[in-house]
């Protein structure tokens, strides 16, 4: 309750799935499309191209989570205030206009990314939360720091097509992501659970990486050769 309170070092597993996920978040986030959205080298509907993908995995993720509700370790977790389909929907709505589900069609990456979520995030609770993690944590975070980039590029006045990147219901997010950090700490998941998650969070990261990367040879330019 003292000064302590104000600087909690964390020693669980929360940390270590951070720390030992580290590079595989640096290869994420420094895919060329990420990059370019970040430097405001992406049109809207470059952005709404990687809404369109969010909403096929979203869909597939938040139905496991509907499974997963009332699951012992993995139900906890669960949050409606993180689940971000509607969101998506307006979005791409607001980008696409009233037609936006006959004009979006899921990637190779993106159906290789939802296969493995159908795979493993409705009977598996470690992998669910592996993927559940990956995706929200990260929309809390990077989320954020992509959504005050975009926002200055495309330069929306009001919040538009921003409902993605907007959690309303979470006004308060690093107190919501050290709860979460606290739920990881706390499940009571043994060594070889622990490592199975890290497995899983790793791979959930370099699927997401592929969907980024085929969205990136579709709209960045490539780096034309010097001619000889
Ligand atoms: Fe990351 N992220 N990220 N991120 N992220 C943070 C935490 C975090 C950042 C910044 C940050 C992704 O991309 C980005 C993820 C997952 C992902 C910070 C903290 C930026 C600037 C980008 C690029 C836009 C991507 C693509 C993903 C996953 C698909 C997670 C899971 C976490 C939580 C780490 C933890 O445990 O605290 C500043």
């Amino acid at each position: 309750e003292g000064d302590m309170a104000e600087v909690q070092v964390r020693t669980g597993f929360a940390q270590r799935l951070r720390a030992l996920t580290r590079a595989a978040h640096e290869e994420a986030e420094s895919r060329p499309f990420v990059r370019a959205l970040l430097a405001g080298r992406v049109e809207a509907d470059g952005f709404a191209a990687l809404l369109a993908q969010h909403y096929f995995a979203y869909r597939v993720l938040e139905d496991a989570a509907d499974r997963m509700r009332s699951d012992l370790i993995a139900g906890p977790f669960v949050s409606d205030r993180l689940h971000r389909l509607s969101a998506l929907e307006s979005d791409l709505h607001y980008y696409l206009g009233p037609d936006w589900r006959g004009l979006i069609r899921p990637s190779a990456a993106t159906e290789v990314y939802c296969a493995r979520l159908r795979e493993v995030c409705f009977d598996r609770p470690e992998c669910f939360v592996a993927h559940h993690y990956t995706r929200y944590l990260g929309d809390l975070s990077g989320g954020q720091v992509l959504r005050a980039a975009l926002s200055r590029s495309l330069g929306l006045v009001d919040d538009g097509g921003f409902a993605f990147l907007t959690f309303e219901e979470i006004p308060n997010r690093p107190r919501f992501k050290d709860a979460y950090r606290t739920l990881l700490d706390t499940a009571g998941w043994d060594g070889a659970a622990e490592n199975r998650i890290i497995a899983e969070v790793r791979h959930a990261f370099a699927l997401n990486a592929a969907v980024l990367d085929e969205l990136g040879r579709r709209l960045v330019p490539p780096i034309p050769r010097p001619r000889r």
